[in-house]
């Protein structure tokens, strides 16, 4: 398939959303088709799971509830807007995806990870990202970054969770950095953004379609 299928993981406040920013304004500059999307959300469906899953007032939500509902929204994602935009040869930037699933659910909530896999592999038609970029932070820092920003009234279900939830969702990251490293890349999200943005593009560079 054409088109090139990027993704960006890490925990919470670790700088995703303003790397994704910067990575899109400089490749719709220099003319490529690019198809932006969040997770979960990216469609009227998604964007109606998203309100479910991070609603803080859903205390009594099941693990198995949410990874389902996190596997529905990216399957509907996957079939309205990914696939078609690759097929027509766009570069996507995708703001989380499968992996997160894997490591909130499949670790941070312990459901295992070869499980998510496999309800992963059949959401997204087994099409899986060409590139993972993963920030890696200390979640405390990632969520003071949260609370200067957003103030602590504004944090979501998931970002509310225990610093213990968040720590193991780390390590479920970084485990998949070490599996699959042709694939994902780590990166230190505690260094300057211009940094993280260097990296990003000098890894990138030779990815990009002509
Ligand atoms: N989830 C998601 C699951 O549990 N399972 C799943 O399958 C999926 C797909 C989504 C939530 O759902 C969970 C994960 C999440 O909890 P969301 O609102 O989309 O919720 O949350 P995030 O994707 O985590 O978005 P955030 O905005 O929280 O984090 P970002 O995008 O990583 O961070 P960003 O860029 O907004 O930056 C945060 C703050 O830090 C500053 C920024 O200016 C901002 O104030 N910053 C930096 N500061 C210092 N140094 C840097 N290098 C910085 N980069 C940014």
């Amino acid at each position: 398939m054409a088109g090139l299928f990027l993704s960006f993981e890490g925990t919470e406040g670790a700088g995703k959303t303003t790397q994704i920013d910067r990575l899109e304004a400089r490749l719709v500059r220099a003319g490529h088709a690019v198809l932006r999307v969040r997770e979960p959300g990216g469609t009227e469906i998604g964007e109606r799971i998203r309100a479910v899953l991070l609603d803080r007032g859903h205390t009594e939500m099941a693990p198995w509830t949410e990874l389902c509902l996190y596997v529905a929204s990216r399957a509907q994602l996957m079939r309205e807007r990914i696939l078609p935009a690759l097929e027509a040869g766009a570069i996507v930037l995708c703001d989380r995806f499968g992996d997160a699933s894997v490591a909130y659910q499949g670790g941070g909530r312990k459901l295992g990870r070869g499980r998510v896999e496999r309800l992963n592999a059949w959401a997204t038609a087994e099409r899986r990202p060409d590139r993972t970029y993963l920030f890696d932070l200390d979640p405390r820092i990632g969520l003071a970054r949260i609370r200067a920003g957003r103030g602590a009234a504004s944090l979501d279900r998931l970002e509310s969770e225990a610093l213990a939830f968040h720590r193991s969702v780390r390590r479920a990251y970084l485990a998949l950095a070490r599996k699959e490293p042709d694939r994902i890349l780590q990166l230190d999200a505690a260094l300057d953004p211009d940094q993280i943005e260097s990296l990003i593009v000098a890894d990138l560079g030779p990815r990009l379609p002509r």
